[in-house]
Formats: C-alpha cells, structure tokens, sequence
C-alpha cells in the first residue's frame, strides 16, 4: 500500500518512488506572484505566453530533428524548397505567443530589424527582448540551441491609447530587466528563469506532461572552476591582454592547466558554465571591435542570470555589463561571464595592461 510522507508525497507505488508534489512552473509563478500583493497577474500571464513559445519552439526543434533524420511524409528537406527555417518558425512562435498574451506593448527579436509594436494592446506594460533561437547555425549538427529572453517594465506615461512606444523605451542598462534567462533545448527543454534581485531557478520540460518542472531550485555558480569557454580561432584578433589572460589559464605558474569547452552555442556554454563553474568569454577583438554578442538580448539577460547565481559578467572594458547601456537595439558587446573568482582574474589581468 502506498505511503504518504508528512508533506503529501506519496511514495511506493510499485517499486518506483514517485514524488506526487512537484513544482512546475505554472505552480511556481503562482506562488510567486502570492508573495507581491499587489502584483496584477499581467506578469504571470505573460510568462505562462512565454512558456508555451519554448514548449511549441521544443517541439519544433524535435520534429525537425526527426524530419532531417527520416525524411518524414510533409517535409521538402531534399530541396529545403517549403520547409521553413527553423530560426524563422522560432521567431514566428516567440512573436505569436507574446501578441497573443496580451500583455506585451513592444517587442525586440534577433531576427527582427526593427522592433515589433502590439498597437493594439495599449495597456500592455511589458517589453520583451529576445533571441529566439540562438546559436542556430549549429542546427543541423544537432547541438543544443535556445531561446533567450529579457523582460522590461514600461513607465506609466507609456501606457494607454494614443501613447507611442519605440525602441528609444528599450535602450536601457540590464539593472533595469525585470526578469530574464533562457530556455536550452537539448536532450529535454532547460528553462533558466530570475527576476530582478531574485534567485535563479532551473526547469526540465516533462514531455509526457508537458510541463516544465522545477529541478534546479536556487542555483549557485561555484566561485571558482578551471574551465574555460571561448572561440580560440579568434585569437589572432584579440587584444595583448586577451591573449596573455587565456596564457595564464593554459600555462599556468603554479597548478594545473584549465579545460576548455566549446560548444559555440552560448545557450548551451552558459548553462554548463552555470552548473559546473568556469567562464565563458566572447571578448571584443579586431574583427569584430564592439564584439560579437548583443547586448539586449543575449548580454544583459544572461548577464542577470550569471550574477543573481553569485557570478559576475563584464564587458571588454570591464563594466559591469548590466550597466551597459545600448545605443541601439542590436548593438553589440565583448563579454566575460561566469564564476566570481573567475571574471576577477579577467579584471585583474585588464588592470594589469592598463598600468
Ligand atoms: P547567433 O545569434 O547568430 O546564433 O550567434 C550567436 C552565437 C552564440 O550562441 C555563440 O556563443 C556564438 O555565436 C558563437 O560564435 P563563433 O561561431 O564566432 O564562435
Ligand atoms: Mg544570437
């Protein structure tokens, strides 16, 4: 016969141990939004939209995984002629769900040149910056790729008919990010989500449920890891600084040299990076002088993730990268992300050039 434990779990149904009280996200937001009493429920919808584009862009990434594979029935994957790109169906899905929840006025996408404006919820309080499949290059490998995501909160003077919202509401610091993180999809769906002066909690997408369950409550980076994640082709272009830090770590005075890992998704680096420790680091460089990533949508919203974790992220110049505000929407930004003692070194080494 079955047990119940003291906190209604039930365990000893057959011989697996089934834990009947776990935390989805649904459940999650919930209580969260329990905690603020004078939160309107607009933000809880909004993720609950959220949360179904990185179900449906799972989904997705599944199928089209499948379809390469097998070449299923309905697919043009011979000629690549009517089979949409995946970065366009995520992209379609991402901008879908977020008109339809209602709740965001103004929206910034990767694939997007301009911003999208929801004119036609004018009450919509929310801006949403994302980048709805990153690292797609490396889809047709097979490596994990990702959605990342950032939300800000409109002022009142924005908000009612015949008021105009444009990217001008957008450029600002990462400080000013109410919530943000990213979803990986690999093996099963990672969902990483933090708000302002929160903590960080990690998701799995149950697929038979369909629902993304608490698995990693209050992530922790370790302060230190030797591991180190950068495009090491680039070398050549890097700065003296650049390369004498990256010396250091492989050819150390005392201790043993660092790993290296590089998947060349950032999505899949900072989600390793966030378990393991170590750092992750696209440094600006000759070819590519304000750097590689941009800012409000892949920097500022990992950047909150990796310091309310206890990390720190930086850019080339050593600013606190949520400090860093964008002059334009896809402005760019060199980066330094992970563990605490780790981007110290990296500072450490800048101010060493610097003298
Ligand atoms: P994308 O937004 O065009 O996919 O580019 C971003 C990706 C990141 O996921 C990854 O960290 C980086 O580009 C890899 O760049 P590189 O191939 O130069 O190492
Ligand atoms: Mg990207």
């Amino acid at each position: 016969m079955a047990e119940t434990n003291g906190n209604g779990n039930t365990s000893g149904v057959g011989q697996e141990q089934i834990n009947t009280d776990i935390i989805t996200l649904t459940r999650f937001l919930t209580e969260e939004q329990t905690k603020h009493p004078e939160a309107t429920g607009d933000f809880t919808l909004l993720c609950h939209a959220l949360q179904f584009s990185f179900k449906s862009i799972a989904y997705y990434i599944r199928r089209a995984s499948l379809i390469n594979l097998m070449g299923l029935a309905g697919s043009s994957n011979t000629t690549g002629d009517d089979q949409k790109k995946l970065d366009v169906i995520g992209n379609d899905v991402f901008i879908a769900a977020m008109r339809g929840s209602g709740k965001c006025r103004i929206l910034v996408s990767e694939e997007e040149e301009d911003t999208i404006v929801f004119d036609e919820f004018p009450n919509a309080r929310y801006a949403i910056v994302c980048d709805p499949i990153d690292g797609s290059s490396n889809l047709d490998a097979g490596v994990s790729v990702g959605t990342i995501f950032g939300v800000f909160k409109l002022p009142d003077e924005v908000l009612g008919p015949n008021k105009t919202v444009s990217a001008q509401h957008l450029l600002h610091a990462g400080t000013e990010l109410v919530a943000s993180g990213f979803t990986m999809y690999g093996a099963s769906a990672q969902l990483v989500i933090t708000m302002r002066g929160g903590t960080v909690n990690g998701f799995t997408l149950e697929n038979s449920l369909g629902e993304f369950i608490l698995t990693h409550p209050n992530m922790r980076l370790p302060t230190q890891r030797s591991i180190y994640s950068v495009n090491e082709g680039n070398t050549l272009y890097w700065p003296e600084w650049v390369k004498a830090y990256f010396n250091d770590l492989k050819f150390p005075a005392s201790g043993n040299p660092y790993s290296s890992r590089y998947i060349g998704s950032m999505v899949a680096d900072a989600y390793r990076t966030l378990l393991y420790g170590g750092i992750f680091a696209y440094p600006a460089d000759s070819k590519s002088p304000k750097g590689k990533l941009r800012i409000l949508y892949e920097c500022a919203p990992m950047a909150l993730v990796m310091e309310n974790a206890g990390g720190q992220a930086v850019n080339s110049h050593m600013e606190r990268m949520l400090d860093v505000v964008p002059e334009h929407i896809h402005d760019r930004s060199g980066i330094f992300m992970g563990s605490h003692g780790e981007v110290q070194k990296v500072i450490d080494m800048y101010k060493k050039f610097s003298k």
